[in-house]
């Protein structure tokens, strides 16, 4: 039964509760659906201005049905850069909003608001996130990230070359309209990374672990009000198990339980010993520990899930109702440890919204 919505229809929705929230009156309201109206008869589209766009962003961030970060919703920082056309303004408005974000180690979350796909036009950002790590398919075994296979043979077919470690930073992939697409280096200074320690066991840092500081998520569409944002990177900092029990512990990634299970003379040789279970923990102790021994903005998932629960408080305390996925805001340690294991949630989507567009190489 979902009925096909129109450009107009779309719009329409958006702006009235854009501009409800905004405090705007009727007056106003009316009188920009009329100037939207007219836009998309003589153009077949319309623009959104800066505060539509500011604030329909800040929106599709609490839409964000798999986000355990939501309380924060409001402070997002939105970069207005629909003016950019080509390759190097785009790159360079990326190492901008890095810079920004990482901020020392500080971070601020924010987004890059690319212009939309039109008739004939459409920039896209090929890589998953803004920073992360190669992987290569070697003879028998996989160096570096399993993940970014794929990326890492499109990189290499542009020319890109890396040096062949676990841990090599990918380049960033813009490609406008259909042309071929063009590849950037990232400056040392865009790219903040975390090596791996543990509070109470020196040798940990042998096991050569780090991650990247920020979660630059860079593929996913942003639509606003009918109109799609097709490159709109955003970022927020990590929860912890993010790292540590999904992209160092899943065996698809880069499967370290069993040398941390190792390190610490666990025994392997049976699942009774729970050592999966104790190396997860030794791991996220590592990342959360190593993180704020850097400084890095980072937070654990017992501390988001409550956080979740003041954001559900908050927007029940302002007359909406909270959408969500069970199954992705239950985080992967200790589930039942957390409120949100012990509730269901409502996963309708709502725009203004992120979602999944298809992969171009
Ligand atoms: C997903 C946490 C900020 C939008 C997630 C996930 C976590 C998370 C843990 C699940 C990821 C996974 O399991 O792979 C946080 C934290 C933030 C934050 C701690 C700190 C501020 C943001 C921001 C946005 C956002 C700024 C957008 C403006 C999303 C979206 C997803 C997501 C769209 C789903 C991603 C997907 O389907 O792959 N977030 N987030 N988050 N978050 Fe957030
Ligand atoms: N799990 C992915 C990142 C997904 C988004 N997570 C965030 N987003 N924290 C990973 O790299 O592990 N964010 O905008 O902060």
């Amino acid at each position: 039964t979902t009925a096909v919505k129109t450009l107009t229809e779309e719009a329409s929705a958006f702006i009235r509760i854009c501009y409800s929230e905004l405090g705007k009156t009727a007056e106003e309201t009316e009188g920009r659906l009329r100037q939207i109206d007219q836009h998309i008869e003589a153009l077949g589209t319309y623009t959104h201005t800066a505060e539509e766009l500011r604030y329909g962003a800040k929106m599709a961030w609490r839409n964000s049905n798999r986000c355990i970060g939501r309380l924060f919703w409001q402070s997002l920082e939105v970069f207005d850069a629909r003016e950019a056309q080509d390759e190097d303004t785009i790159a360079s408005h990326l190492f901008n909003h890095m810079k920004y974000a990482t901020n020392g180690g500080r971070i601020r979350p924010a987004i890059t608001v690319f212009a939309p796909s039109g008739a004939n036009r459409s920039i896209r950002i090929w890589n998953h996130q803004l920073v992360r790590y190669a992987g290569y398919r070697k003879e028998n075994s996989i160096v570096g990230d399993p993940a970014s296979i794929a990326l890492t043979q499109a990189c290499e077919a542009l020319g890109w070359r890396g040096e062949g470690t676990a841990f090599d930073l990918l380049p960033l992939v813009i490609q406008v309209d259909s042309l071929k697409p063009r590849w950037f280096a990232l400056p040392r200074e865009t790219a903040l990374e975390v090596p791996l320690t543990h509070p109470e066991h020196e040798g940990f840092e042998r096991l050569g672990l780090r991650w990247y500081a920020v979660p630059f998520v860079s593929d996913m569409e942003l639509e606003i009000g009918g109109i799609r944002y097709t490159a709109a990177p955003f970022n927020g900092w990590y929860m912890g198990t993010e790292i540590g029990a999904r992209n160092l512990a899943d065996t698809s990634r880069y499967n370290r339980l069993p040398q941390v299970a190792r390190l610490f003379g666990l025994d392997t040789s049976t699942n009774l010993s729970l050592w999966k279970d104790r190396s997860l923990i030794e791991l996220n102790i590592a990342v959360l520990h190593s993180f704020k021994k850097y400084g890095v903005s980072i937070v654990d998932h017992h501390t988001a899930a409550e956080q979740f629960a003041r954001f559900e408080k908050q927007e029940q305390e302002n007359g909406r109702t909270v959408t969500g996925r069970w199954s992705w805001l239950t985080p992967p340690m200790s589930p039942a440890t957390t409120a949100v294991w012990h509730r269901s949630y409502d996963d309708t989507e709502r725009s203004p919204l992120f979602r999944y567009q298809e992969p171009l190489y």
